[in-house]
């Protein structure tokens, strides 16, 4: 991984960690009138994705976490804070909210609210195109019957796409050791698909992803910590590994003054949308 990689990923992980800290404080005054739902903490799968694919606009499916999504792969803050303030300027012209942003723009479709529902419909769309196409889960979603089956259809089919699963080991509160006693990577490996198990680092997300052959289907299951509150603007009462921070300190300086500036143009850019209400 050089240098460059490094620091063009923790740009926009920090656009979208910082644009994160202004939801949250503004959620917190209680300002938003539908459900919100932070991507603090994870950060790093789409903004390394998005770093390792740019210039090749792949299409975009996501579900209710996916700020992070919609910023790291170019799409509009100025239309994501209109979106979250429900307004008809914002990315789904105000109509979607936090769950359910799309934007055409980037080529990024909006999630139902059905859990995994997006796999499919994934998978239909990139059979239907054979564009290059990314979705993304949750480790919960990846539970659900029609998304195994959408997996198994991508493999017969050969569809140039990858599986990312945020697996931040929580179905709401509930931890996938509850839940079930397999691994998605071993079942998309049942199917012939190539998978990975990897960490949240850009380096970990890069190597695991550097022997996917692009033409066929890949899964990669990466292993994120969500910062906040299932939906909402609250803190958990136990201690959070942050990936972000990490980085930043591994980084260092150059690090610590892209967060100062990011932060400073996320904060004007929240105040300047509020004040033209
Ligand atoms: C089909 C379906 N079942 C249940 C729910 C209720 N529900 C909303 S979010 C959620 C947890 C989702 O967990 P995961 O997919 O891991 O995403 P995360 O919230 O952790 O990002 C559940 C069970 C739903 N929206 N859809
Ligand atoms: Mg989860």
């Amino acid at each position: 991984m050089n240098n460059d990689f490094r620091l063009n990923v923790f740009k926009k992980a920090s656009l979208c960690r910082t644009f994160e800290d202004e939801v949250f404080k503004y959620a917190k005054q209680g300002i938003f009138k539908s459900p919100i739902y932070l991507s603090a903490g994870q950060e790093f799968p789409a903004s390394t994705l998005s770093e390792i694919y740019s210039g090749t606009h792949p299409m975009l499916f996501a579900q209710h976490r996916a700020h992070s999504t919609y910023l790291s792969f170019g799409g509009s803050p100025e239309k994501l804070v209109d979106e979250l303030l429900g307004r008809d300027t914002g990315c789904a012209n105000g109509m979607a909210g936090s769950p359910s942003i799309q934007a055409k723009e980037i080529d990024m479709f909006g999630h139902d609210g059905f859990i995994g529902t997006e796999v499919g419909i994934t998978v239909g769309a990139c059979f239907a195109s054979k564009r290059f196409t990314i979705t993304f889960m949750g480790d919960a979603a990846a539970e659900e019957d029609y998304v195994l089956t959408s997996i198994g259809w991508a493999a017969t089919k050969n569809l140039p796409m990858i599986f990312v699963v945020e697996d931040n080991d929580l179905s709401v509160l509930t931890k996938k050791c509850v839940r079930r006693s397999w691994d998605i990577v071993n079942v998309a490996s049942a199917f012939g698909i190539y998978s990975v198990d990897v960490g949240d680092s850009p380096n970990d997300i890069l190597n695991g992803i550097s022997k996917w052959d692009k033409k066929s289907p890949m899964l990669i299951n990466i292993h994120v910590e969500r910062l906040y509150w299932h939906s909402g603007a609250g803190i958990d009462a136990y201690e959070k590994r942050d990936r972000y921070a990490t980085e930043m300190k591994e980084i260092g300086k150059e690090a610590e003054d892209i967060h100062v500036e990011t932060k400073k143009y996320v904060e004007n850019l929240w105040k300047e949308r509020l004040d033209k209400q």
